[in-house]
């Protein structure tokens, strides 16, 4: 058991400065209007350091950047560029517990997660894009015997990209290292809950690009997103976050005509066929532990298993049994490695989900467990910390159409396969979904009947590179991960040629 000591106080391995300006060109600069607002730990709920209030002068001055950067960068080798996100990657993995530290203490997730999941998984995400892109190749289609017509890969130009707070390093990662491989240059725009744990990625891997190749403006939505996302200067625009604020890029891109990439909310099903419960052995426990994936992250997840589908014959002997283990799920201080669920990230999201908390006891629904606040006392008792909750209702409920974003299940019951799958689609979202069998043919068949881009059969919460990951329905437009993403950060060229010496 390690406990890492905050920030702040001796002995941390990461020290944040007082406040941060934008990250523009390759050097900090104070944000044009002079304003700065707090970043708040959500692990005791004070402020800790001040982060520059972004506004659309601030992002011209990053287009301005990443505009005079581009041709360049889009002119660099593959072989360097792939260099570079390898260096990136290692820098990151050098820096493994300063990242981890600092991620933590500005979202609020356990240590324990970044340090064994958020970090690697995005040194992995750089490795793998700085791989691919090397391995990518354009295409020749022979027209006639003296026609060839060539396909050549080109970067886009300037990308926007925007991302929440629920992982913010591992988000701003799975976006970067696309558009970076892929030879565009960026301006991000972080969220206001979290932009702290950005700058000590800047500290950690900046020095290795090109100044104006990467560019961080910090502020709120409608004063520092917006501006970016509305802008005629950037050639697509990627965004993770809610699904209103989605339509809205939508909206802001369809006026300049560019692409987009929305990962949006999710309500993911996670559905436990009868069979899993055949045997007290290593099968049933580990569907028990994907149960209980619903709090993690604090359930701050768009693909958390938020609903719970079981079947009837199982139904009570499985659900008990997973009430027990929620139980069992150890919260506490983030910083310390036994901890299994830390801080929702926000007062905002805190309150909100202490709402849906009421909601669901309002609409009828059954407190299995949890349904409120942990009160960790000490220096925690101003922090925003939630109990793990599974509540028993139906699939009208509120508690299973809206996305609460929280350590929260809503569980149902099913009678046959094709009401499970009925369950499992009656949602506007689609994004994850998983299916618990033994029977190769039950756990295929509703892998193929969900309408979600993910759906995970006997395993939950995996997010390798190289595994396509986005949504179906209102979850969103396009995918991430995996090496198709290139192509979403690229327009193709054709170059038609006659080499007839006749006249046409
Ligand atoms: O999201 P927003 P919020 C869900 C989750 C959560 C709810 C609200 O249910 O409770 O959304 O969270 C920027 N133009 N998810 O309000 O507003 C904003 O500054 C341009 C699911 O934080 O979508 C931030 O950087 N940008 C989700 C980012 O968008 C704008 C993860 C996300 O904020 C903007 C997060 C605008 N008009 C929340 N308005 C997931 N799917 O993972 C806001 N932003």
């Amino acid at each position: 058991m390690t406990r890492y000591a905050d920030p702040g106080t001796a002995g941390s391995v990461v020290s944040f400065a007082s406040r941060y300006g934008h990250f523009i060109g390759g050097e900090y600069v104070p944000p044009a209007k002079g304003e700065y607002f707090e970043n708040i730990t959500p692990i005791t709920g004070r402020p800790f350091t001040e982060i520059a209030r972004g506004t659309a002068e601030d992002i011209d001055r990053a287009l301005d950047a990443a505009e005079a950067a581009a041709p360049a960068w889009g002119r660099t080798s593959v072989t360097e560029r792939a260099g570079i996100l390898h260096k990136m990657a290692d820098r990151m993995e050098a820096g493994l517990e300063k990242l981890a530290v600092a991620e933590s203490w500005d979202n609020g997730k356990p240590c324990r997660e970044t340090l064994a999941a958020d970090i690697p998984l995005a040194v992995d995400h750089l490795r793998y894009f700085a791989s691919t892109i090397r391995a990518q190749e354009g295409g020749i289609s022979e027209i006639d015997g003296d026609t060839v017509a060539y396909h050549f890969h080109e970067p886009l130009g300037v990308v926007g990209q925007i991302i929440p707070w629920n992982f913010p390093l591992l988000l701003a990662v799975w976006k970067i290292a696309p558009a970076l491989a892929a030879g565009n240059t960026i301006v991000l725009k972080p969220a206001e809950q979290t932009s702290a744990s950005i700058h000590i990625l800047l500290d950690v891997v900046s020095d290795l690009l090109p100044p104006g190749v990467l560019n961080v403006v910090t502020g709120f939505g409608i004063e520092a997103g917006k501006p970016l996302a509305a802008s005629p200067r950037i050639r697509k625009i990627s965004f993770t976050g809610e699904t209103g604020t989605g339509r809205l890029i939508m909206q802001y891109a369809s006026e300049n005509l560019i692409p987009v990439t929305l990962e949006l909310g999710g309500k993911s099903p996670n559905i436990f066929f009868e069979d899993v419960a055949a045997a007290d052995d290593a099968f049933y426990d580990k569907a028990v532990e994907g149960f209980t994936m619903f709090a993690l992250n604090q359930g701050e997840v768009c693909t958390c298993p938020s609903r719970a589908v079981i079947h009837s014959r199982v139904y009570d002997e499985f659900l008990q049994r997973a009430v027990e283990r929620t139980e069992k799920i150890t919260q506490g201080h983030p910083l310390d490695t036994e901890t299994m669920l830390g801080a929702q990230a926000s007062a905002e999201q805190y309150e909100k989900i202490l709402r849906y908390l009421d909601i669901g006891r309002g609409e009828g629904a059954k407190v299995r467990t949890g349904g409120e606040k942990a009160d960790l006392g000490g220096e925690l008792s101003g922090g925003y910390y939630i109990r793990p909750t599974v509540f028993e209702g139906d699939n009208s409920m509120r508690i299973f159409q809206e996305e609460i974003f929280g350590p929260v299940v809503s569980v149902t019951r099913f009678d046959d396969y094709a009401e499970a799958v009925k369950i499992a689609n009656d949602t506007r979202y689609g994004l994850g979904a998983a299916v618990w069998s033994r029977d190769g043919n039950t756990a295929y068949r509703a892998g193929r009947d969900i309408q979600s881009g993910r759906v995970w059969v006997n395993n939950y919460h995996a997010y390798p590179a190289h595994a396509a990951f986005g949504g179906y329905k209102q979850s969103g437009i396009g995918r991430e991960n995996h090496k198709m993403m290139l192509e979403h950060y690229q327009q193709t060229k054709n170059i038609l040629v006659s080499y007839s010496q006749n006249a046409q």
